[in-house]
């Protein structure tokens, strides 16, 4: 009876050891299995833009032939709106005109930086496809170091503008304050630039560029 017992014990020990070792193989094998996948993932990806670009760079390649419009083979984060050789994207929540250049720089951008009726004409498009109370977003757009001498945040001057001339703005207005109003912001409904005070709470458009494919 004792020899049972032992051997029972032994029997019990023994399988455990057994499940065990069979735990660390199966713990073992989804980590590989995880691995192998994601390295036929990464190859697959690779493949598929690979052949995107031959595709792209066929089809610009007809249009030169043709009258159909040039594309561009660029390609903009899942989210972002394509505009040419530009990617932008429309934020949910609001924050002040400094801050918001901050955010647009924590995911690899800058404030927009609007130069074409094209782009206003998407970024409306997508501002309504949204839908939002307030449609005005901040623009990478200030003279907050000169008075009146507007410039990007890339530091260029500004060439084309797009204010809303109809009320004299930019009107630098000193309703809300002294500091006046040094940033600007767009009505995406009809395309208007306003300048209002900085440190205004407004949704913002961050703006990259598209990545080439060619
Ligand atoms: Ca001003
Ligand atoms: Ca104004």
């Amino acid at each position: 009876m004792h020899l049972i017992q032992k051997k029972a014990a032994l029997g019990i020990k023994g399988l455990t050891i057994l499940c065990v070792v069979l735990g660390l193989f199966t713990n073992a094998e989804p980590a590989q299995d995880a691995e192998g996948e994601l390295t036929f993932l990464k190859l697959k990806l690779e493949s598929l833009k690979d052949r995107i670009r031959h595709l792209c760079n066929q089809y610009s390649d007809l249009a030169h032939n043709c009258s159909a419009p040039a594309i561009n083979c660029t390609e903009c984060p899942d989210g972002w709106v394509h505009v040419g050789d530009h990617c932008f994207v429309l934020s949910k929540d609001t924050d002040g005109w400094l801050n918001s250049t901050l955010k647009c720089k924590d995911i690899g951008g800058h404030l927009a930086i609007l130069t074409t009726k094209e782009e206003h004409d998407a970024l409306e498009k997508e501002a309504r496809r949204i839908g939002t109370f307030n449609p005005f977003y901040w623009l990478g757009l200030t003279d907050i170091e000169n008075e009146g001498n507007w410039k990007w945040v890339d530091n260029s001057t500004l060439q084309v503008s797009f204010w809303n001339t109809l009320k004299s703005e930019p009107d630098n207005n000193e309703s809300a304050g002294k500091a006046g109003e040094d940033c600007a912001v767009v009505d995406t409904q009809n395309q208007n630039w306003y300048d209002v005070p900085c440190s205004f709470q407004y949704r913002r458009i961050c703006q990259m560029d598209a990545i080439p494919l060619k």
